[in-house]
């Protein structure tokens, strides 16, 4: 089975993948591969910065390995807090925080359109490609649940009535902007690798 190191140290997002994977492909942990670094996000798109955390991996480990970057892009907000979306509120990358920053900055504002990016970015033999997946919805008046993480609780994917973070893992994952992501990463695969098929 082709294996792919995924470039994360965030929980929620290797369990949400690993979801969507199945065994098509083996997802390895950082942790799994024995590699404990914060890897650094400077850069001013989702793309650049998913590129620049698969690159810190793959220069480490020299091993086929992939990223993502997800952004919250609320449209009357010109696209805020987007790449920003981790730090919105401040250094300590507090959920919390960033759900209430985004909730005073739109206020009672009527149009509350968004939209979760997200970018991954694949090393495979040494290539890079990027997959792109999108959630477009809308930001609650409040925050509502308790599940998924970062801003699930505020936000309405499109066609629903209640939060991702009112929604199980498996609800959020049917319609999320990664799983959108990952199912292009794995047609990659299905399209390119005889071993990676479909179920
Ligand atoms: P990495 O190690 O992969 O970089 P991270 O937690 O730093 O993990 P991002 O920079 O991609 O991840 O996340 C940007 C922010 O967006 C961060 O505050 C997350 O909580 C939030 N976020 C990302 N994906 C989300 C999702 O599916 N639902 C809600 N919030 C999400």
């Amino acid at each position: 089975m082709t294996e792919l190191i995924f470039a994360t140290n965030n929980a929620h997002k290797v369990n949400e993948v690993q979801a969507a994977v199945g065994n098509r492909l083996k997802v390895i942990t950082l942790k799994e591969a024995g590699i404990e670094i914060e890897i650094p996000e400077p850069y001013d798109t989702l793309e650049d910065n998913a590129r620049g955390k698969s690159r810190t991996i793959h220069q480490i480990t020299g091993k086929n390995c992939f990223s993502e970057d997800t952004g919250l892009e609320v449209a009357s907000l010109n696209g805020e807090p987007g790449v920003k979306s981790a730090r919105y509120a401040g250094e300590e990358r507090e959920p919390s925080a960033n759900t209430q920053k985004l909730l005073q900055r739109l206020g009672g504002s009527f149009d509350r359109k968004a939209r979760f990016r997200t970018v991954i970015c694949l090393i495979f033999d040494g290539e890079e490609f990027l997959f792109e997946g999108i959630c477009n919805g809308s930001i609650a008046t409040a925050p509502a649940g308790s599940g998924g993480f970062g801003y699930d609780p505020i936000f309405i994917p499109e066609g629903n009535e209640r939060t991702f973070g009112e929604m199980t893992m498996e609800e959020k994952s049917r319609i999320s902007h990664r799983k959108k992501a990952t199912e292009k990463l794995i047609d990659f695969f299905s399209t390119n690798l005889p071993d990676v098929k479909n179920g």
